[in-house]
């Protein structure tokens, strides 16, 4: 409904079960939005799991979809549906959700506390994902792996060695932080969704670069980091999640692996 205020569109939509169109076949950047789901045990669909459910996507991505005169054409998934509003790019969905969830701090006594959360979000993904991708599609996105193979190792390389420990040292340094609290979460003494980003960015690359990352834990610089992969990983909702069929597993999407690849840093 075009003129209906984003206050109605809440209330009304409270009770609507999330939607999540999201590729089928691997975690992809749609991980981060199950992930957020997951553990705040809300009602979603997974379009990955429907028989057709490729064809949501393709529907979004072709712009048949949103049909109607309020929602903007949207470019790439994950795109989330809830109630009549569609919106794409993961941390604008997690900022969308995170209240929702109850993923974030005590908004009325921390306003300032989301752009904590969403600048900790935007970085995980910038330099924990972004880049990861970038190590096997150095030259065009459009291209095959193997047409850039030879730009894709160098990149890798350097990754590990530079960027990967930067990155890590970065999310130490916050850990370490007094903002951070108490507990293993980044933010407020509280478990926020940048927590649950990290886990997912940080067990993408454990996947992709396991002797980097078995290294770089083994050296003990980044151990808060490991920890809070840890600590999410025993969330009892997350547990049980990651060990149904609902977790898809790793294959072509951002985190892949390559033996060739694999540096060790
Ligand atoms: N910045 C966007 C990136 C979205 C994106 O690249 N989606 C991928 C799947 S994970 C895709 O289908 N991209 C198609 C394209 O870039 O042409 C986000 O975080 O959601």
């Amino acid at each position: 409904m075009a003129s209906e205020t984003p206050a109605k569109r809440q209330k009304s939509s409270k009770d609507v079960p999330y939607r999540l169109i999201y590729w089928p076949g691997l975690p992809g950047r749609g991980e981060h939005i199950r992930l957020a789901l997951e553990e705040a045990g809300a009602e979603y669909v997974d379009t990955a799991h429907l028989e057709d459910g490729i064809n949501d996507v393709l529907a979004y991505n072709s712009g048949e979809q949103p049909k109607d005169e309020t929602n903007i054409p949207l470019f790439a998934p994950p795109f989330l549906q809830h109630g009549d509003l569609v919106i794409s790019q993961t941390p604008n969905i997690l900022l969308y959700l995170g209240p929702r969830l109850g993923l974030v701090t005590d908004l009325e006594n921390d306003p300032d506390g989301l752009y904590r959360i969403n600048s900790l979000v935007l970085t995980a993904l910038d330099g924990l994902s972004n880049e990861p991708h970038d190590c096997h599609h150095p030259i065009a996105t459009g291209l095959y792996y193997e047409d850039q193979k030879e730009e894709s190792k160098r990149k890798a390389e350097d990754y590990v060695k530079n960027r990967l420990p930067k990155f890590l040292g970065y999310f130490q340094r916050v850990l370490e932080s007094k903002a951070s609290g108490d507990g293993p979460w980044l933010y407020g003494g509280k478990l926020t969704y940048a927590d649950l980003v990290l886990f997912q960015c940080l067990d993408g690359l454990m996947f992709m670069f396991p002797k980097a990352t078995t290294k770089l834990e083994r050296e003990g610089k980044h151990g808060k980091v490991f920890a809070l992969h840890k600590a999410v990983a025993e969330r009892p909702r997350i547990e049980s999640y990651l060990e149904s069929s609902r977790r898809q597993k790793y294959s072509n999407g951002v985190y892949r692996y390559y033996e060739e690849l694999d540096f060790e840093g």
